[in-house]
């Protein structure tokens, strides 16, 4: 078998990417090692970018978040018991964000590549990377107990944080960037009307974060921080509801509609980078290269802001020629995402309890939230990045 691009992984970084190669007469293959219900129930990401949304009509996919995703004119920080709402399109001279689930961009994109009869491996086994030093690149796999290899021009490891890809680069070749938080989200899903449909909701309490939003307006989406060690079964859905009340505002409490929740589990946060984001013929992206702590909603905007930067970068190579967007690829993408990660480090220490936080360190998150709401510089810079930096960024 052979193929132009090898994509490993069909998460929406590769779904994305294979998308975008194929309307660009690009020929791809994506191997994924679950199958596609496993893919599609991982409960993640819900709030788009514009240039993530952008990216999905460029793809041909746009209809179904034009007319099912939210959109989001503010968010709203509550602190001190007080909700303050940020004016993001204000202050951005108009841009917004999408509230449109992860679980949808990867349907959207699965449905257009059934539509357009492109390959998918699916559940495939021990799949391993070879010769991406060489111009001649291949993927091995086993399915369903046999050997197969593809042959092609590039490999595209878009297989996540535990991807086989990133673990395949020679030690010295790599260098990573890790910070580990000492507490985690609980997360629900539950088919109750969003307390706040139009805003997300950020929450800092004595009490540890919380996060209101949203997957449509019959869906909520809601997390509080717990710690780490903390087991799912210990959180009955009562106890969810109390938890989260308890870290809002006494209004938006009280607002809150509760119900069965669907979906319950507990994420740990990280922040990651591995640099450079290219060996030889093979590129990482998304995931596979860098970890946000989900506090800034970026991972899933950097997945697809990589994507943008790759395939631009192949459609430059097959279509001119010229090796111009592949050289520069690791440097552009890292240009935008060591600014996600400074301001997803940044939220996510403001807005959490600490082992270390005590008395004093909260008053000092409230001082600096009080600021931010009231200095239309300091909410200008929140906004700004919310609402995601432009594609071109000097270093
Ligand atoms: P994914 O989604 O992990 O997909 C990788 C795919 O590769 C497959 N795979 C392999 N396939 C073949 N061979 C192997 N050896 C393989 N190893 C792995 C996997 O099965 C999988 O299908 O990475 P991708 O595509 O780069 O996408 C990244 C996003 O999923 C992620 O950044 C976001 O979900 C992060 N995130 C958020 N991002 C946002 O932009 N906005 C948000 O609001 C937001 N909220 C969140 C989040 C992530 C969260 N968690 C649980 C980490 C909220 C949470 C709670
Ligand atoms: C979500 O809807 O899952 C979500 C929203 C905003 C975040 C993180 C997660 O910052």
């Amino acid at each position: 078998m052979r193929t132009q691009v090898a994509i490993i992984g069909a998460g929406p970084s590769g779904l994305l990417l294979g998308q975008l190669l194929h309307k660009a007469g690009i020929d791809n293959i994506i191997i994924e090692r679950q199958s596609p219900d496993y893919v599609l129930g991982r409960i993640r990401a819900g709030i788009l970018e514009q240039t993530t949304v952008d990216m999905l009509h460029e793809a041909g996919m746009g209809h179904r978040v034009q007319t099912e995703g939210v959109v989001h004119h503010s968010i709203e920080l509550v602190f001190s018991g007080v909700r303050h709402a940020i004016d993001v399109h204000g202050l951005t001279h108009g841009k917004v964000v999408t509230a449109y689930g992860q679980t949808e961009v990867t349907r959207d994109l699965m449905d257009a590549r059934s539509e357009a009869g492109l390959s998918t491996v699916y559940q495939a086994a021990n799949v391993s990377v070879h010769d991406f030093d060489s111009q001649r690149p291949k993927v091995r796999y086993q399915k369903d107990g046999q050997d197969f290899e593809l042959e092609c021009d590039f490999i595209a490891g878009c297989d996540g944080f535990h991807g086989v890809c990133r673990a395949s680069v020679p030690e010295g070749a790599i260098t990573e960037y890790e910070k580990v938080y000492p507490f985690g989200w609980l997360g629900v899903l539950a088919d109750v009307p969003p307390v706040s449909p139009h805003s997300i909701v950020y929450g800092n309490s004595e009490r540890g974060f919380s996060l209101c939003s949203m997957r449509s307006l019959t869906r909520s989406r809601y997390y509080v921080q717990c710690p780490l060690d903390d087991k799912v079964e210990a959180w009955s859905d009562q106890r969810f509801w109390d938890e989260l009340r308890s870290r809002l505002d006494p209004e938006l409490a009280e607002r809150i509609v509760t119900g069965p929740t669907l979906e319950k589990s507990i994420a740990p946060l990280r922040s990651f980078v591995a640099e450079p984001m290219r060996f030889g013929r093979m590129f990482l992206a998304g995931d596979a290269a860098h970890i946000v702590p989900p506090t800034g909603a970026k991972g899933l905007n950097l997945a697809a802001s990589d994507v943008k930067y790759l395939s631009s970068a192949f459609i430059e190579f097959y279509a001119e020629k010229s090796a111009a967007g592949i050289d520069t690829y690791s440097q552009r993408a890292l240009a935008r995402i060591w600014k996600a990660e400074r301001f997803s480090w940044w939220l996510t220490s403001l807005m959490h309890k600490f082992p270390d936080t005590g008395a004093f360190g909260q008053r000092m998150q409230e001082a600096e939230l009080e600021y931010l709401v009231n200095s239309t510089a300091a909410s200008t810079v929140l906004a700004e990045n919310y609402v995601g930096l432009p594609l071109d960024l000097g270093r």
